[in-house]
Order: structure tokens, then sequence, then C-alpha cells
């Protein structure tokens, strides 16, 4: 399998799908190709058919959509744990990761992933806050629910509705959004994850800065610089 994906500093779509396939075990060849070049509208072309990335290539199948990407790991490795066990934990996570694919706008406008840098919190707007609250609420209700085994959403296991909400987790860190403890340690158990550690160390030797990405905030530290 070759997944495409965009660059690791910057790219939460590109995230998810990997982190996947890693917590999973899969083999698979990647190639990155950096947004915002002379070149890149036309090399993410070569390969997807909507332009955008992630898109992955399995022989004659071509999949796009992070989340239909995940969908069809999961449909080809059923013996793979990519979504937790059980019909009702199952219907939950894909609820919740249908929910974010689909949604939180106003965080994913004001704090586009950047894992290079923290930032000054943004305003805190109406919006704002009602996305931070409703991401708060299903991370407090789902480890209440399902989370007791472990540190991750369903437990022990890293899932795909972890994959879904890591580049979440990120912005609150990477924005300085002021959160509750159990939000936090949340956000920690991402940050600690291996898989997340080897895509962030990665993304942190990426050569690409992208200067419209980062203009509008205020930068606290430059991680890259102090720990690249
Ligand atoms: N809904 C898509 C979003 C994909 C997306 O927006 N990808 C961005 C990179 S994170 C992209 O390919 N942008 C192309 C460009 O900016 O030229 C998904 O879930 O995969």
């Amino acid at each position: 399998m070759h997944l495409i994906i965009a660059n690791k500093l910057y790219s939460s779509w590109s995230m998810r799908p990997w982190l996947v396939m890693r917590a999973v075990g899969l083999d698979f060849e990647e190639t990155v190709i950096p947004l915002r070049q002379p070149d890149s509208a036309e090399r993410i072309g070569q390969y997807s058919p909507s332009g955008k990335v992630p898109v992955l290539i399995d022989g004659d199948v071509k999949v796009w959509e992070s989340l239909a990407i995940i969908s069809y790991l999961a449909d080809k490795y059923p013996e793979k744990p990519i979504w937790p066990d059980g019909m009702v934990a199952r219907a939950h996570a894909k609820s919740i990761s249908m929910e974010m694919h689909g949604g939180f706008q106003p965080l994913r406008m004001a704090c586009p992933m950047n894992l290079g840098k923290r930032f000054a919190a943004p305003p805190m707007t109406d919006d704002l806050k009602a996305s931070v609250d409703r991401i708060a609420e299903i991370w407090r209700d789902t480890r209440a629910r399902f989370g007791a085994g472990g540190p991750y959403l369903y437990g022990a296991r890293f899932t795909a509705a972890d994959a879904m909400f890591a580049p979440v987790a990120t912005r609150l860190d990477s924005y300085s959004i002021p959160v509750a403890a159990d939000t936090r340690a949340y956000i920690d158990a991402i940050y600690a994850d291996p898989n997340f550690i080897a895509w962030r160390t990665a993304a942190f030797a990426e050569p690409w800065t992208i200067e419209a990405y980062e203009e509008g905030h205020t930068v606290i530290e430059d991680l890259r610089a102090s720990r690249g």
C-alpha cells in the first residue's frame, strides 16, 4: 500500500490514516508532497482525484478522504483492531469520528495544525469556545463510558477515534487553550503515543516552513528550533 500525504508539520488530515496504519502495524510506503510549492497541485493531482491528500493507493484501488481510508483499511483488515471492540463502542467511535471530520470549524480555522510552534491563545470567541467545550465533553464522556482500561478514548488501545482527534489535541496544546485537567490528561496521552512521537519527530526534520499557515499568530516557542 502507498499512502500519499502532505507536510507532517501541518497536515492534520494526513496524520490520521498514517497513525491508524502505524497503530495496527500495517506495512506501507509513504510519499510526502509538500504543500504550497510550485508543483504541489500537479504532484497531488497525479494521485488524487480530489486534488487533496491523504490518498491511499492499494493496487488498483484508490481511496481518498481520511475517514474513507480508515474505513477501507477496517474493511480490508477486519482482524486488525482499528475501531474499538464491540458494536456499541464502535458505533460511538464512528459517531465522534464523523462529528470530528465534519465539525469544529471554528477551532480548525482559528488554530491550523502546526506541530512546530507554541502560540499565544487566540481570542476566545463564542464559536471557538463552543468547539472547545464540545471536544472536552466528547473526550470526557467517551473516557467515562469506555476508557477505563487506559489513557485513550476507548481504553488501552489507540483506535481510529484517537487518530481522528490527535490533531485536535495538538491544536489545544499548540495554541495554549486553557483546558480542564482531564482534557489535559488526554492531550498528554496523545503526545506520549509512540507513533505520534515518530510522526512529530519526522515533522521537526522537514525542511519546509509555510509562512501563510503561521502568520497572524503570536509565537511563544519555536519547538523545532529548541528540540528539533
Ligand atoms: N476532507 C479531506 C481533507 C483533505 C485536505 O484538506 N487535505 C489538504 C492537506 S491537510 C490538502 O490536500 N490540501 C491541498 C492543497 O492545499 O493544495 C480528508 O479528510 O482527507
